[in-house]
């Protein structure tokens, strides 16, 4: 995961800085995804809503973290934070299928809001150690990837073992340096 994570930092350091937003809905993993890599200090902001969003910052790649909690007044704010990511990440709990579908319906009015077509996406099927846990073939499924528009991966996760971290990384990594100019 270092070198990786010190190959993407080399490659970025050349070029402006990329905004990675780590969105998904409360308890879907991120906290555990951030503190697995390890990627420096996180700054919790928690606003007046009850809204959660965490900063962190690894040499000139920022990565902002948003618990999504799946209310609809809270759509104009979400709009007014996440102008303009380099890429996306969307983690989901693999285990409930009702809650992917919520997780659908915020991830399509996310894209919206974000006005960025064809962002790199990459969706993490988190908590596949799960007996319940959905196989991804069916996260796509519910998710309705196949229909997205810009390159996206979707990748198999258990983040409390850091399983598919490294996988995440560098799908992430090939998207937003291959595929996609700094904004
Ligand atoms: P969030 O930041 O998206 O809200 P968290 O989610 O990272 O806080 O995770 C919510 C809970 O799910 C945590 O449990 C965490 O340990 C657990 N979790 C995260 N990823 C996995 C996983 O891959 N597998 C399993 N089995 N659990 C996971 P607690 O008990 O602390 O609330
Ligand atoms: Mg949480």
């Amino acid at each position: 995961m270092g070198v990786l994570l010190t190959k993407i930092n080399r490659r970025c350091r050349r070029s402006k800085r990329y905004r990675i937003v780590i969105v998904g809905l409360e308890g879907a993993g991120k906290k555990t995804i951030l503190d697995k890599l390890q990627l420096g200090k996180v700054t919790v902001k928690t606003l007046s809503t009850g809204f959660h969003v965490r900063r962190l910052k690894y040499k000139n790649i920022v990565f902002t973290a948003w618990d999504l909690g799946g209310m609809l007044n809270l759509r104009f704010l979400r709009r007014e934070y996440l102008k303009k990511p380099t890429a996306i990440v969307y983690v989901v709990d693999s285990t409930d299928e009702g809650m992917l579908e919520l997780a659908k319906e915020e991830l399509q009015e996310l894209l919206r809001n974000t006005g960025v077509v064809g962002i790199p996406l990459l969706v993490m099927a988190n908590k596949q150690d799960l007996p319940e846990a959905l196989p991804v073939s069916r996260v796509s499924e519910v998710l309705n990837l196949t229909h997205y528009v810009g390159p996206w991966h979707l990748q198999p996760t258990c983040a409390t073992a850091s399983d598919g971290l490294y996988e995440s990384c560098h799908y992430l990594f090939l998207m937003i340096t291959l595929l996609q100019k700094p904004a």
